[in-house]
């Protein structure tokens, strides 16, 4: 099995349940195991012009799974999760009501048209690092 690290994040509707609701479907889902998951934080929301105060406040989680599904299989078992909290793509960065993002699978590096791992982005943000760490202080 590989250890697979995935960062959810919120900022439209009641954002504590559906991570919780999310995270549940996470390691339910076949091939995966639970590990460990962090608690929620709290941040403004980063856009692509930068942090904005004037658009919802993001809730994010982190959730470490053992699991025997591939890289991509696991990011479109993700997906469907997104599908089904209602998760539309209009803007880039935009407001949403979850962003299922995988961070880390082992140590491996991939960057396919479709899949980047480890994210590109994760290493600077907070409310991704501060519940990776909450979730397993080796992180
Ligand atoms: N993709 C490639 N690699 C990955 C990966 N490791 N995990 C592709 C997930 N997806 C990956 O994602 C766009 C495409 O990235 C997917 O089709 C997938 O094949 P998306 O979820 O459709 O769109 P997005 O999330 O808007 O794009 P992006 O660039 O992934 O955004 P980020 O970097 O995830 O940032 N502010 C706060 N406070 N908290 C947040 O959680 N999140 C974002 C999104 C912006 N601002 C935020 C937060
Ligand atoms: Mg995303």
């Amino acid at each position: 099995m590989s250890r697979a690290v995935v960062a959810l994040g919120a900022n439209l509707g009641d954002r504590g349940s559906t991570l919780r609701a999310a995270a549940a479907a996470i390691v339910a889902l076949p091939g995966v195991r639970p590990v460990a998951s962090s608690r929620e934080v709290e941040s403004v929301a980063v856009t692509l012009d930068g942090p904005d105060t004037t658009k919802p406040r993001y809730r994010n989680a982190v959730v470490v799974v053992d699991t025997d599904l591939e890289p991509q299989e696991l990011l479109d078992a993700l997906h469907g999760i997104e599908d089904t909290h209602g998760r539309t793509r209009e803007v880039r960065w935009g407001d949403r009501t979850l962003d299922l993002d995988l961070v880390a699978y082992d140590d491996l590096s991939l960057d396919t048209v479709t899949l980047t791992v480890p994210h590109p982005r994760a290493g600077e943000r907070a409310f991704v690092l501060a519940p990776w760490h909450d979730a397993d202080p080796d992180a």
